[in-house]
């Protein structure tokens, strides 16, 4: 695929991205140890190794950094805003242990290693999901994430709400419905922004409300996360019609083998393509009131709707 259009950079982004992922990495690491916290009475061997497995599994840990990197747009930079990534991550480590279950996806590889369920069995992987996404609220909740009580239930009641039936699950339910079945450009639009736009829109979000952002900046920021979520999405799209599975990592050409409804089968590539430059455009004015300090927002934007993998 062709670069849709080139992000303004005056630095490589990646060593940075490499080196906030790294913070996530050792954030879930010190989150997933045997050692039980307070109130738990113990942690099962193959229940911890299993969601290891899933979580600490060598992610892009978009979501985290994008949720870290817009705190930082407001000034917050500390472990806390890592944690509250952190509790994100493992919502979508969740998600991928459970899309891959044969009752959903069915796939043997995630991330060029077996799936939680091969590697561990199918209750594992099932049981490994349900304590991750449990994990998550736990974390999200915690006093490290902010100060005031008020802030972290508004994080936690947001989270539940991007992950739950009216946002990634919802999204999830639709999707199967969805197979075989003529679908409008509308339904796959909103199954899609459910799917996988809602935790990339609260990302953005989040990380403006850890960073007591005033209201018309968290709204921006929501904005931001939605097309980060369409783009990344559409981007996701087009490489299943064009990339090879060399370049991509995994089988492409699902979405027609499976009937799924995409935008590209119902559009086509070149109108596709379109939209997420159009995006990418959006995008660059939302942030451009910031200047400088939304340099890296920025990157990623690009980096998203330019990803061949
Ligand atoms: C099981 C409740 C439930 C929901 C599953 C996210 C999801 C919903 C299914 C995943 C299906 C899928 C592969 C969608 C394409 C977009 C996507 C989420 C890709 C994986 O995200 P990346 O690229 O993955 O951020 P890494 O491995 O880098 O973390």
């Amino acid at each position: 695929m062709s670069p849709i259009q080139e992000p303004i950079l005056t630095f490589d982004i990646k060593p940075h991205l490499a080196h906030q992922a790294q913070q996530v990495e050792t954030a879930l690491e010190g989150l997933l140890r045997k050692q039980v916290m307070d109130g738990e009475t113990v942690r099962p061997t193959r229940l911890l190794e299993a969601m290891r497995y899933a979580a600490l599994s060598g992610g892009k840990r978009l979501r985290p950094v994008l949720l870290m990197e817009t705190a930082a747009l407001f000034g917050r930079t500390d472990e806390g805003v890592c944690q509250a990534g952190a509790a994100l991550e493992f919502i979508h480590c969740y998600s991928l242990a459970h899309d891959d279950l044969p009752a959903m996806d069915d796939d043997d590889l995630r991330r060029g290693r077996p799936t939680t369920h091969k590697a561990f069995d199918e209750a594992t992987a099932i049981l490994a999901g349900d304590a991750l996404l449990t994990l998550a609220f736990d974390v999200i909740t915690g006093e490290m994430v902010h100060p005031d009580a008020a802030t972290r239930l508004r994080l936690g009641r947001e989270l539940s709400r991007a992950a739950g039936i009216g946002g990634m699950a919802g999204g999830q339910m639709l999707d199967i419905e969805s197979e075989n079945r003529d679908r409008t450009e509308t339904e796959i639009r909103t199954l899609q922004a459910m799917k996988t736009g809602a935790l990339l829109r609260y990302a953005c979000r989040a990380g403006a409300i850890l960073a007591d952002a005033d209201e018309a900046d968290i709204q921006r920021l929501t904005r931001f996360g939605e097309i980060i979520g369409l783009a990344f999405q559409l981007a996701d799209d087009l490489l299943d019609v064009e990339a090879s599975s060399d370049v991509t990592g995994k089988a492409t050409g699902k979405d027609a083998d499976a009937g799924k409804a995409t935008l590209v089968a119902l559009l086509g590539a070149d109108a596709t393509r379109s939209e997420v430059s159009r995006l990418l455009e959006e995008a660059q004015t939302l942030l451009a009131p910031f200047g400088d300090k939304a340099g890296n927002l920025s990157a990623i934007a690009g980096f998203i709707a330019n990803r061949d993998h």
